[in-house]
């Protein structure tokens, strides 16, 4: 183990965009100008994901636009900035117009907090920043190699620890900004700063970070916010009522590719407890460490995840100490008992109530017989609480009045949207991520693809008796782990068309990453390979045993580590 920065290879292409981008500049201005094509060239489109937007191509024209010989139908993605996913209903009814008028009309929620708008033409890419920025909303540091949307628990009305926790996160989020003007600039036509004050990035540096950091605030029992996926993590330790402090996680990610062993999801470590006031010292020595120390050459191996493991975490936590100034104490004890989204109404204990509205893979758009988007419309406009969103791709409709609680109802009803209870535990608890057609990386279809991969499910579990016990099952593309797959009680990966990993054996709690029980399967050989084990746990499972946990006790090797994700394991223990 060296304690010396990263080595002489040469370094990833990435790293010189960055260099030369005068701070996330580059010549984004210059191409958005350009007419001639919907597209920006590859090094602005490095640089326009630190202002949260992706260029993309509607993958369904592809082929045919190829055969024409015509240009891909460029779109592009705009993720928004908004730490633990809090908007007002007067930030939403600008967002909704937004999507409406010149982005495809559906929101996405994501499942980390917040909104994406996707189909948008280069041409309206400035008036929707534009508009954003009016409802005091921007995207900046949503993507790139930077702190990204920071989470935190979504319903901060039901206790003043919540609210303490959420309002620090959105601290951590607004402290790790970068200072670069270029997104003022670019996109509202702010001044030049050439010629004035030099500008600096003091934390990040001309380079940034080598790749992508993530931070999410838990309040146990919940793990809503999977604070074991995140690069940087704060689990708030209650103590008689009041917020004692924060045990600190680090290297938690999920990513990987098919195929190569060097890559894997990883849990985050507990480093130990600091008291609140030192929430943002301890995220910047982390967040520098990272900066220096982070694999600049190769960026399938640049996250904080691959440091850790590199360098190991006694070598972190000393870096990490020295850096800040602070000294850990122990971690204090904590438990997780869940992940799960509260569904319907909730009181809080401010009296106000929330209503827990899921929705399916947070796609928020109007289809015959669920109007969701119309829904929510109405709703915004009478509604003078605000919204959450949930790290599940749900939505909290949040500090409801007892006088306002029978009309939101009333208007849910109306759209035929009041129905959660008669959902099956596997569908409420469902996560995808976006995949086809915008992600230019999906192997398999996602989204698209839930609807029926629930219905072939829950159809086995009404038969096995379960349509009432929480499973978590997620779906994802490709290997990125984008609906943190790895972490699900059934989770299923993407490899090629309609060819899935299949993995199994997470507990329902975020705590132990799942398995791989088959490498390549379609989604009905999935279903027919598990329905042997989800008869099989019906019967034979201890009391309160979730479904994680019995594949992991009966069905998977005892043996296994967590790393084990990218080795065939006991696939016939399945079928048995
Ligand atoms: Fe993700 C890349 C969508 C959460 C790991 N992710 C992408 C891109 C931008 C594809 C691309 O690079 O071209 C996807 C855009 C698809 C589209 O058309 O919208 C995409 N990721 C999403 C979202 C929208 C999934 C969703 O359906 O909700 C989530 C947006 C989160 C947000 O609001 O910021 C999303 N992505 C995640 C998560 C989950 C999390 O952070 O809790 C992960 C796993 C955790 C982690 O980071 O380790 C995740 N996304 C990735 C990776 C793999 C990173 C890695 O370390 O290997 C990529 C690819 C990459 O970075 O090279 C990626
Ligand atoms: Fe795209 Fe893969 Fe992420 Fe799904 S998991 S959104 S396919 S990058």
């Amino acid at each position: 183990m060296s304690s010396e920065p990263a080595a002489a290879k040469p370094l990833n292409p990435n790293e010189g965009i960055k260099a030369e981008s005068h701070l996330l500049r580059g010549t984004i201005a210059q191409d958005l100008a350009d007419t001639s094509t919907g597209a920006i060239s590859e090094a602005n489109g490095q640089l326009t994901k630190f202002h949260g937007l992706y260029l993309q191509d509607d993958r369904d024209k592809r082929l045919a636009l190829k055969k024409a010989g015509k240009e891909k139908a460029f779109i592009f993605m705009l993720r928004v900035r908004l730490p633990g996913g809090k908007v007002t209903p007067q930030q939403w009814l600008v967002l909704d117009d937004l999507a409406e008028k010149i982005a495809s009309p559906s929101l996405r929620l994501t499942t980390r907090q917040t909104f994406q708008f996707h189909g948008v033409l280069k041409g309206n890419v400035k008036p929707l920043i534009q508009g954003m920025h009016k409802a005091l909303l921007d995207s900046i540091a949503a993507c790139g190699d930077v702190n990204r949307n920071v989470m935190a628990p979504p319903n901060p009305e039901r206790s003043p620890v919540l609210q303490q926790v959420y309002d620090q996160a959105k601290a951590w989020s607004e402290y790790a900004l970068p200072k670069t003007h270029a997104y003022h600039e670019i996109w509202l036509d702010d001044e030049m700063v050439a010629g004035g004050e030099p500008e600096s990035e003091p934390m990040y540096g001309a380079t940034y970070l080598p790749r992508k950091f993530k931070t999410g605030f838990a309040l146990p029992p919940s793990n809503d916010v999977d604070i074991f996926a995140q690069d940087l993590g704060f689990i708030a330790i209650e103590e008689k009522g009041k917020l004692a402090g924060y045990n600190v996680t680090v290297g938690g990610g999920l990513g990987m590719s098919h195929g190569n062993d060097e890559t894997f999801p990883r849990l985050a470590d507990v480093l130990g407890f600091i008291t609140p006031d030192k929430v943002n010292a301890i995220g910047e020595a982390v967040l520098v460490t990272q900066r220096d120390y982070g694999d600049r050459t190769n960026r399938k191996h640049a996250r904080l995840k691959y440091t850790i493991e590199d360098r190991g975490i006694a070598w972190f936590k000393v870096e990490v100490e020295k850096r800040s100034g602070l000294t850990f104490a122990p971690a204090r004890p904590f438990s997780f008992t869940t992940i799960e989204d509260p569904h319907g109404w909730h009181k809080c204990a401010d009296g106000t109530w929330f209503y827990g509205l899921h929705i399916l893979s947070g796609r928020i758009k109007d289809i015959p017989g669920w109007p969701m988007k119309t829904a929510l419309r109405e709703i915004a406009q009478i509604h003078t609480g605000d919204f959450r969103l949930t790290p599940s791709q749900n939505l909290s409709i949040s500090g409801v009045t007892a006088a306002q609680k029978s009309i939101i109802e009333g208007i849910l009803a109306k759209h035929g949207l009041a129905g959660e209870n008669n959902q099956s535990r596997l569908r409420l608890n469902a996560l995808s991520c976006v995949a086809l057609p915008t992600c230019g990386l999906a192997l398999a279809e996602s989204e698209r693809a839930l609807p029926e991969i629930l219905e072939k499910f829950e159809t086995v579990l009404d038969e096995a008796g379960l349509r009432d016990d929480a499973i978590s099952l997620r779906v994802t593309g490709c290997p990125n782990g984008c609906a943190r797959p790895y972490l699900a009680e059934i989770g299923l990966v993407g490899r090629a068309p309609n060819k899935y990993a299949l993995y199994i054996g997470a507990s329902y709690n975020g705590t132990r990453l799942n398995r791989l029980a088959s490498p390549s399967v379609t989604i009905d050989e999935a279903v027919k390979l598990l329905t042997p084990t989800i008869k099989r746990y019906a019967v034979e499972r201890k009391p309160g045993e979730g479904f994680g946990d019995y594949c992991d006790r009966v069905i998977l090797p005892a043996d296994a580590t967590f790393h084990s994700v990218g080795t065939v394991k006991q696939e016939t223990a399945l079928t048995k």
